[in-house]
């Protein structure tokens, strides 16, 4: 493949700073040469532009600080779904760096746009609130209720990507919010927590999820929140939570992503923030992971 590199320095959607480092984080712990280690040709895009909170003001969207800085998610996120949407024109893979994870609602905004894709959503988190559910009013939280296009965000054709929640699977989940949980419980995504994990195993529920994802007629994209893993392999992350899968686990689910690699889309990697981390080493374990789902193989 011709993996085209995108970087999206954001972090207008989570409260910690930092994470709007993660693509040069990433960059600088070698993903070029992994990608071209995993047998891809590679070419590096840049960064999309995206404003300071300094020199904006968060309640600019239409639900004030219950979703903060929502006016700018928009801008970045239709730049970059027109990104990702013209790099599958020009024959390309996108591989989107985060950047917090509101930027999911771009990255699907592209690969959604014309196509009947499905979605595999690696994330400690569901990030399935919505204005009136959000305890923090922060976008990154809210980037898959936008996507699917549910309560609050029917209307906002920004954001919806048309992606069927039957064929959207989030797979690692160990924190809800009370009202998000019932919001999930209620619709069809289907949840794969830890415990499923813990009784199943990853490749088991892994293989699961990319069979629910690939019923889609045209694909999947898959969405890896570092903090999927445990906080141990991955602390460089806006807002870790203990009881997250080990760095095998992690391997071995992207693993599986590669075993699907003929039906996918499009690609990305968020929430890595290089103030939180330890001398790189969550950019670093992102690249491996990113070979991994890419098909590197040891052997
Ligand atoms: N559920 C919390 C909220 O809505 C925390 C969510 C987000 N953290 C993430 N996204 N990193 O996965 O604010
Ligand atoms: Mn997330
Ligand atoms: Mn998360
Ligand atoms: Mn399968």
């Amino acid at each position: 493949m011709d993996v085209r590199l995108i970087g999206v320095p954001m972090d207008l959607g989570s409260d910690r700073r930092g994470v709007d480092m993660g693509p040069s984080a990433i960059r600088y712990a070698g993903l070029a040469t992994a990608v071209e280690t995993a047998d891809h040709t590679c070419v590096d895009a840049g960064n999309l532009p995206v404003p300071g909170p300094e020199t904006r003001d968060s309640a600019s969207g239409e639900y004030g600080d219950r979703a903060k800085f929502l006016a700018e998610t928009r801008e970045v996120c239709t730049t970059l779904s027109d990104a990702v949407q013209d790099t599958l024109a020009d024959g390309q893979f996108p591989l989107v760096l985060g950047g917090d994870h509101s930027i999911a609602i771009g990255s699907l905004g592209g690969a959604a746009r014309d196509r009947d894709i499905g979605l595999v959503w690696f994330d400690a988190h569901g990030d399935y609130n919505t204005p009136s559910t959000t305890p923090t009013g922060n976008v990154h939280g809210m980037s898959l209720a936008a996507t699917l296009g549910v309560d609050e965000f029917v209307g906002h054709d920004w954001a919806r990507s048309g992606i069927d929640p039957a064929n959207t699977v989030l797979v690692g989940v160990r924190s809800l919010d009370g009202d998000e949980r019932d919001a999930l419980a209620a619709s069809e995504v289907t949840v794969y927590t830890m415990s499923d994990v813990d009784e199943r195993g990853v490749p088991a529920v892994a293989d699961e999820a990319f069979d629910i994802a690939t019923d889609a007629r045209d694909g999947f994209h898959v969405s890896l929140d570092m903090d999927f893993l445990d906080p141990d392999e991955a602390p460089g992350v806006g807002t870790p939570v203990r009881g997250g899968v080990t760095y095998r686990e992690a391997h071995a689910a992207m693993e599986g992503v590669a075993d699907h690699r003929d039906d996918l889309v499009s690609l990305e990697v968020v929430e890595v923030n290089p103030i939180l981390d330890d001398h790189n080493r969550t950019a670093e374990l992102a690249v491996e992971l990113v070979a991994s789902a890419l098909g590197k193989r040891i052997l």
